[in-house]
């Protein structure tokens, strides 16, 4: 017979706790809540730090990515909202913002192994203008229903054909051979940065957005040109958007240089 099990600890009751928010959040967090047992939470704590999570975590949430990506070539849409129900959300964070930006001079700097161009804002505005209601949801707990309006981020790869090896414009998933597999977004002066898979960044919920809520956007909410990714957490959806890099390599990010998980997928 084995001895009866001890109670768990308050430190355990604790994870349960997290992973069961995480689990009503994520869609893909049911089999990593099975891996997560008791014992599971004794082992993770008898591992080191990487970054802010302990290493078994930081691989939960790797597989997360793959159950993540999977969903993705099943087409899922992040929920919609009508747009009666939407509000400003609070500024929330205001690395790399110039208040003093000039928007007649800004340019969206676009560039692929194929080549670079340089866009104005009604160089975005001419692609097709697309409307959505999703919600915006912070890492820190809070989220916000919000009405974006702008151009796909797709539409901007399409037209600009970089985000393919060749750089021939036309429907950048034709190939997926020719699809470059990450995207780099950064402010003008690179001091906020966001890193991107190429599935999410394509994703038709993904736009190119210059209003919130029916307003033209506010410097702080990133005018002129801010990213809207309801599949991700906030932290994704950079402010006063600078330049987009097609690239081979996983760029750099921002809160995943600082121990957030680089995927940050809802
Ligand atoms: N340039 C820039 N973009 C940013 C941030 C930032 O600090 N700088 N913060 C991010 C975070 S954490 C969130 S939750 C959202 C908040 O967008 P909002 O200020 O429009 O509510 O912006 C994101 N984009
Ligand atoms: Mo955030």
């Amino acid at each position: 017979m084995k001895p009866p099990k001890s109670p768990p600890s308050e430190e355990s009751r604790e994870l349960s706790r997290q992973l069961g928010r995480m689990t009503r959040r994520g869609f893909a967090w049911g089999g990593a809540a099975v891996l997560a047992g008791y014992s599971a939470w004794k082992w993770v704590g008898s591992r080191g730090e990487e970054g802010m999570l302990r290493s078994p975590l930081r691989r939960i949430l790797e597989v997360d990515e793959k159950v993540g990506r999977a969903a993705f070539s099943q087409g899922r849409l992040s929920r919609t909202f009508a747009a009666s129900v939407a509000r400003m959300p609070r500024v929330n964070g205001r690395y790399g913002i110039n208040l003093k930006l000039d928007p007649v001079r800004w340019r969206l700097e676009v560039q692929g192994p194929a080549g670079a161009k340089s866009l104005t804002i009604d160089d975005v505005k001419a692609l097709p203008r697309v409307e959505v209601t999703t919600e915006l949801r912070c890492i820190e707990g809070w989220s916000e229903v919000v009405t974006w309006a702008g151009a796909r981020l797709a539409d901007l790869a399409a037209s600009t054909g970089l985000a393919r090896r060749s750089g021939q414009p036309g429907d950048p998933n034709a190939e997926p051979a020719e699809l470059l597999p990450y995207v780099a977004l950064a402010t003008p002066d690179a001091r906020y940065f966001v890193g991107l898979d190429i599935a999410s960044a394509l994703h038709p919920q993904t736009l190119l957005c210059y209003e919130m809520n029916g307003e033209p956007l506010t410097m702080l909410h990133g005018a002129p040109l801010r990213l809207a990714i309801p599949v991700k957490y906030g932290i994704k959806s950079l402010k006063q958007i600078g330049s987009i890099r097609f690239t081979d390599s996983r760029p750099a990010d921002f809160w995943a240089s600082k121990g957030y998980d680089w995927y940050a997928g809802l």
